[in-house]
């Protein structure tokens, strides 16, 4: 048996990932958190390397034979401070909520306040959400957006820090499509004595290029997910100033996990090695390209975007003006197979699981060549199916015929 391909050993879900293989190549993929990994990142996870326990770091290990694996955590641990010039990095979290988690768990006890982004303002459920661990453990205070322009207000989150005096500030957002200054941020922490963590999950891949502002200097702690814009495995990691590196150290590992996933810190390896090359600053270029066009699209077929517009890979589209919620455009659009997610807008008068916008992200299609003008045939596409569901079928068929000009693995 240990030698029989999958296919011979399990039709079932053989079967089943080759149809998944083939929805994403069928359909455009619009959801922001997404993206399509390297050829390479999918061979290094299905490989040998996930049969190995390798408790500890490179040099101390719980189990013998890690000489190689070593030299894989030391090339990836290598590569990933160099790509955003880190004093320290921990790459074995298994994933942003794990590295977030491990922060904490680091700097904080029970009770101690936090102060972060409301989730439907941008936030992410592990910035204190009331359903998260976070929001159960710590006490949690959150700043949003200016009801004006949908931007963050410093002089809010000065005033909330200054009042509360919470021990970590943070930063970074899951549906904030905008530059978040983290030189203010780490001015405020400063000010108030607050360690300053930034999630940079969805700009990741931005920031190695260079296309969106590092927190990097700024932050005592920056935490990231490799699989979005960073076009890496599913996985976390913690970058950190050299003076917490052994108390983030411990805090992953005994602290919040057990055995580190090797087969995906080599794949992690790789998607560091191949972020550091031109095509990949090019590519993070057309990202942002992408999204702005695509945002100004919509905006000219008369849907407001929240915010007026967008710096990064993403922008939220409220649909109060329309006869949708999030949740039926999400649906509609689900139909002719091109996908995007509800999203909360801010002040959103929708609860979580209906909405009033759509959350839309270019990193996936750009990373199958999607250009400028391929975007507006899209975004008109998708602003007729909104708009008229009746013209489902035709929109579907050209959404096959676009998609099918831009294949994914072959
Ligand atoms: N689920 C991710 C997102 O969609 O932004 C965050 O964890």
């Amino acid at each position: 048996m240990i030698n029989e391909s999958l296919m011979d050993v399990d039709s079932e879900i053989f079967e089943l990932i080759k149809l998944e293989t083939q929805r994403q190549s069928q359909g455009v993929n619009l959801i922001a958190s997404e993206n399509y990994a390297y050829r390479a990142v999918l061979e290094a996870m299905g490989t040998s390397l996930s049969n190995k326990y390798a408790e500890g770091y490179p040099g101390k290990r719980y189990y013998s034979g890690c000489q190689y694996i070593d030299r894989i955590e030391n090339i990836a641990i290598d590569r990933l401070k160099s790509l955003y010039k880190a004093e320290h990095v921990n790459v074995q979290p298994h994933s942003g909520a794990q590295a977030n988690m491990a922060v904490y768990f680091a700097f904080l006890k029970p009770g101690d306040t936090i102060l972060t982004m409301s989730l439907n303002c941008g936030g992410h459920l592990t910035h204190g959400s009331p359903v998260n661990f976070s929001g159960q453990i710590y006490n949690v205070i959150h700043y949003g957006v200016s009801r004006v322009n949908e931007l963050i207000d410093y002089d809010e989150v000065r005033d909330l820090a200054l009042r509360y005096r919470p021990k970590i500030i943070v930063a970074g957002a899951s549906s904030y499509p905008r530059v978040i200054d983290s030189k203010i941020f780490g001015e405020i922490a400063k000010e108030v004595g607050s360690f300053f963590m930034f999630d940079m999950a969805h700009y990741a891949g931005l920031i190695a290029a260079g296309v969106y502002p590092s927190p990097v200097p700024f932050a005592d702690f920056v935490t990231s997910t490799t699989h979005k814009t960073l076009r890496g495995p599913r996985g976390g990691i913690v970058l950190c100033k050299k003076e917490y590196a052994k108390d983030i150290d411990k805090s992953v590992f005994p602290g919040v996990q057990g055995g580190p996933l090797m087969h995906v810190i080599a794949a992690k390896a790789v998607a560091f090695k191949l972020a550091q090359t031109e095509d990949f600053v090019e590519y993070q270029k057309q990202v942002v390209k992408n999204s702005k066009v695509f945002a100004q699209t919509l905006q000219e077929e008369g849907f407001r975007i929240v915010s007026g517009g967008t710096d990064s890979h993403m922008f939220l589209v409220d649909l109060r003006g329309t006869a949708l919620t999030g949740k039926e455009a999400e649906e509609i659009l689900n139909e002719v197979e091109i996908y995007v997610n509800k999203n909360v807008i801010p002040f959103d008068p929708q609860p979580p699981r209906i909405t009033s916008g759509i959350r839309i992200g270019t990193a996936a299609i750009t990373t199958r060549g999607f250009k400028e003008e391929h975007v507006v045939e899209l975004a008109r596409l998708v602003s007729m199916v909104l708009k008229d569901v009746s013209k489902k079928e035709y929109v579907s068929k050209k959404v096959k015929e676009i998609s099918s000009s831009f294949p994914v693995y072959y």
